[in-house]
């Protein structure tokens, strides 16, 4: 599984291969996306959770995302301690992955990954990524359920706003609330929830009180995750949500390979004719354009 994952890292050509052998045996596993700023609990409540889940005897994936960032090798390093008590459990699969090389980027490596350990048997994926970035962001909505963390302190639900995670949330966890302001997170976060659309029938995102630390809150957080799936499933939406998931993985391949055919191209020179005829004035922008991609 380890090396499976690292081909996906590398987007190996072997990948093409290990996708049609995988697809069939995937699909099964229900992914939970778990995001937020930096520390505010992320990889504690991964491993409550991881906890939470072995007692259901559930076989559980971990896929910390590594957000290419210079910095996280400390944090990732934190996340090796906190998982250590899993780390021997052969129903428990750990990983952190960086997909730096990756042409598709996050949107195309992570579901590569997600169906990776789906196919290996894992009832359970927990995906962690740090809510900063657009990509991060939008990986973590890619999951069955998603889970925005939050902890009490000021400006973190404007925070959260900015960076698009209220929008992403399906259950909103106030972590570390053995803080001071953990009940004026919480209201702020029900506030904002409240200020939305509500049609019949549509999923209203619920406000969870935790101590990851202590595994406090853990329980209510599980209830609302079922209770967040068996809405998906009666609902249609969880269907849809992995029909989208596939079609941004789709796109991000296809994307990825227009790049670099186009970056094939650029190499060949025919990108420098063409703008050479553009600067010249011979040709327009948009019938180069047009050219080039008549030979994509
Ligand atoms: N007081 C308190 N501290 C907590 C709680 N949960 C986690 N922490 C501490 O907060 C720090 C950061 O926790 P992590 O789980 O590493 O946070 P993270 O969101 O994964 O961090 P990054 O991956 O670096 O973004 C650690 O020192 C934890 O022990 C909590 O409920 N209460
Ligand atoms: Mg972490």
């Amino acid at each position: 599984v380890a090396r499976l994952i690292s081909l996906v890292e590398d987007a190996s050509p072997e990948l093409r291969e290990v996708a049609r052998l995988l697809a069939p045996r995937a699909g099964r596993a229900r992914v939970l996306g778990l995001t937020g700023a930096p520390g505010v609990g992320k990889s504690t409540t991964t491993a409550a959770l991881v906890t939470a889940y072995r007692e259901k005897d559930a076989r559980v994936g971990v896929l910390a995302v590594d957000p290419s960032s210079p910095f996280s090798g400390g944090a990732l390093l934190g996340d090796r301690v906190r998982m250590q008590e899993h780390a021997t459990d052969p129903g428990v699969f750990i990983r952190s992955m960086a997909t730096r090389g990756h042409l598709g980027g996050l949107s195309a490596a992570v579901p590569q990954a997600l169906r990776v350990l789906d196919a290996a048997g894992c009832d359970v994926v927990l995906v962690e990524t740090v809510g900063v970035g657009q990509s991060e962001v939008e990986v973590a909505a890619l999951a069955d359920t998603t889970i925005v963390l939050l902890a009490p302190g000021m400006g973190d639900g404007i925070q959260a706003a900015k960076a698009g995670l209220l929008e992403v949330a399906d259950v909103f966890v106030v972590n570390k609330a053995d803080r001071d302001g953990a009940d004026s997170t919480a209201r702020e976060i029900r506030h904002m929830v409240s200020l939305g659309a509500h049609p019949p029938g549509s999923w209203r995102p619920p406000v969870v009180k935790t101590v990851a630390s202590r595994g406090e809150g853990l329980v209510d957080l599980l209830a609302e995750v079922d209770r967040h799936a068996a809405w998906a499933a009666a609902s249609g939406r969880g269907d849809e949500r992995r029909r989208h998931r596939a079609a941004r993985e789709v796109e991000a391949i296809a994307l990825a390979t227009l790049r670099s055919r186009m970056g094939a191209l650029r190499g060949g020179g025919e990108l420098a004719i063409l703008a050479a005829r553009v600067a010249r004035g011979e040709t327009d922008p948009y019938t180069a354009a047009d050219g080039l991609l008549a030979d994509l």
